[in-house]
């Protein structure tokens, strides 16, 4: 038996140690890393006036990536832009706001129901007044009945949660409205045409700065265990982050 030698040995073990840290970076970027892109931070900051800012997303049954089009996402529109034109619509969870000031946060809700795992969280908390208001739909422009002004959006007896938006850090949770059921749903997104629940509340941003986490409560991740993986543990889709500015 011829021996092995001694460089031979050294670069067996490099090539071995190399393998293994390669596989896992890929576990973490892949299972446990974000989007793996860069995500664009839509900046609010520049758009608030007398203490108050105007945010408005829009969470849809699938988005306009090109890797994972078949996930629920959230979009961030951007301010002053109109929420029946496409390009008004950034595919990210990233946004910016000022410090110790009002947001009046609209949602346009299209995705169809998804009913939360506890009814607890029908309620809204953390809200201004704790309440939220919600009116649904047809398309742009055709209510289908009155705006509600209500502490709770019951996701049980009505097929009508699809998403939640909430801030653990503050104590802010809110149920997101979806579109009548047996309404077809948008099918381009960003969506601008369809059934949606219009929905709006206010909460206000801490008196310093700094980066709050947002998510979906709701498990939507449609083809992941329990619903938890993909796009719910994915900042872009069901995850994002708000920045305080100082
Ligand atoms: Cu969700």
């Amino acid at each position: 038996m011829v021996p092995v030698s001694v460089t031979a040995r050294v670069v067996t073990l490099l090539v071995a140690f190399a393998a293994v840290v390669v596989g896992a970076v890929f576990v973490i970027v892949h299972y446990i890393g974000g989007s793996g892109g860069t995500l664009t931070t839509v900046d609010y900051s520049k758009a608030a006036s007398g203490g108050q800012v105007n945010l408005v997303l829009q969470e849809d049954p699938q988005n306009n990536s090109s890797t994972k089009p078949d996930w629920v996402s959230y979009f961030v529109k951007k301010p002053g832009g109109n929420p029946f034109a496409q390009s008004s619509w950034v595919h990210t969870t990233l946004f910016k706001v000022p410090e110790n000031t009002r947001v009046n946060v609209t949602i346009y809700g299209y995705d169809g129901c998804t009913p939360p795992r506890n009814n607890f969280w029908a309620q809204a908390e953390g809200t201004t007044g704790n309440v939220i208001a919600f009116q649904q739909f047809n398309n742009p422009g055709k209510p289908k009945g009155p705006m509600h002004v209500t502490p709770t959006l019951n996701g049980w007896s009505h097929c009508a949660v699809g998403h939640t938006f909430a801030i653990p850090g503050l104590n802010l949770f809110v149920p997101v409205g979806s579109p009548d059921a047996s309404a077809s749903l948008c099918a381009d997104s960003p969506c601008v045409s369809g059934p949606y629940t219009l929905e709006k509340f206010s909460f206000r941003t801490p008196d310093h700065g700094g980066t709050w986490r947002w998510q979906c409560f709701v498990p939507c991740g449609g083809g992941f265990l329990d619903g938890n993986g993909g796009p719910m543990q994915t900042l872009g889709y069901m995850a994002g982050e708000m920045e305080v500015t100082a």
